[in-house]
């Protein structure tokens, strides 16, 4: 897979993923990632890359022409479509779901904005679908970038190991729950003991302990991730135990 950075610091989004995950799918030429500046593409002396905005207010507007540019040369670059995608606060939020269809596509393009956004005329033109990374603000785009190419490249086949491939594997299968807590060496240690099941070796017993802890923490934490009528019998009972343990009712916390 191919990703092309436009942006006014694409070696920030490339220095983002060049760790990890993300590194390795790139030395292993799962993904390769190019970085492209509109300033590179301005005209004159000051190489202005924005602009103040129409009808007043604060902060300024990116200019249409050096991201066209841009754009162009990235897409030029290479012969296969290319998907254009526009970070922004005003984007659809990026999901697990949204990751996987990405990650099924031969190119992408992220353009990140700086400022306070971009003329809509690019927009309008340019741009194939919008992302927002979530309801904070940002001071621009190239965060958000490196957040999609790492939930995408660890979705190439080959990026992960079989011990990291086979851990995602089974929280897809769960279906979205949050994950069971992960205790390691020492069994005793004065912050606490590990949870006796995990220590027991009967392995059904501990999948059954792992899958009502992760229904039990989605119920707490995420009550929008989780529908109690939904669920199957054995979940619910498994639920409905953890719940009672702690001295838990039926309704779930506000969310
Ligand atoms: C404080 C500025 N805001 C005025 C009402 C608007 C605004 C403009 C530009 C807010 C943030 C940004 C920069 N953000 C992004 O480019 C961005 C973003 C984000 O801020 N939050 C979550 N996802 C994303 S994706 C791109």
């Amino acid at each position: 897979m191919r990703i092309d950075l436009v942006s006014l610091f694409p070696e920030f989004v490339a220095q983002l993923a060049g760790h990890g995950v993300v590194g390795r799918a790139q030395e292993r030429a799962l993904l390769a990632l190019h970085g492209w500046n509109p300033r590179d593409h301005a005209e004159g002396n000051y190489r202005r890359v924005d602009d103040r905005p129409f009808g007043g207010g604060p902060g300024m507007v990116m200019l249409i022409d050096p991201l066209r540019a841009a754009l162009q040369a990235a897409r030029a670059a290479d012969p296969a479509p290319a998907r254009v995608i526009y970070l922004s606060p005003q984007g659809a939020p990026l999901t697990q779901a949204k990751a996987r269809e990405l990650a099924g596509l031969p190119r992408l393009i992220l353009l990140c904005g700086r400022y306070e956004g971009v003329d809509e005329r690019l927009l309008a033109a340019e741009v194939d679908e919008e992302l927002s990374i979530g309801d904070y603000v940002l001071s621009g785009g190239e965060l958000a970038a490196a957040v999609v190419v790492d939930a995408v490249a660890r979705l190439l086949p080959g990026a992960l190991n079989d011990a990291e491939s086979a851990a995602q594997d089974s929280f897809e299968g769960e279906g979205g729950l949050l994950d069971c807590p992960h205790y390691t060496r020492p069994v005793e240690h004065p912050l606490g003991s590990v949870p006796p099941v995990l220590l027991s070796g009967n392995h059904a017993e501990i999948a059954r302990w792992r899958r009502q802890q992760s229904l039990g923490r989605t119920w707490l934490r995420r009550p929008d991730l989780i529908d109690r009528d939904r669920l199957s019998k054995a979940d619910r009972a498994l639920l409905d135990a953890f719940l009672a343990e702690r001295g838990g009712r039926g309704a779930p916390p506000e969310a």
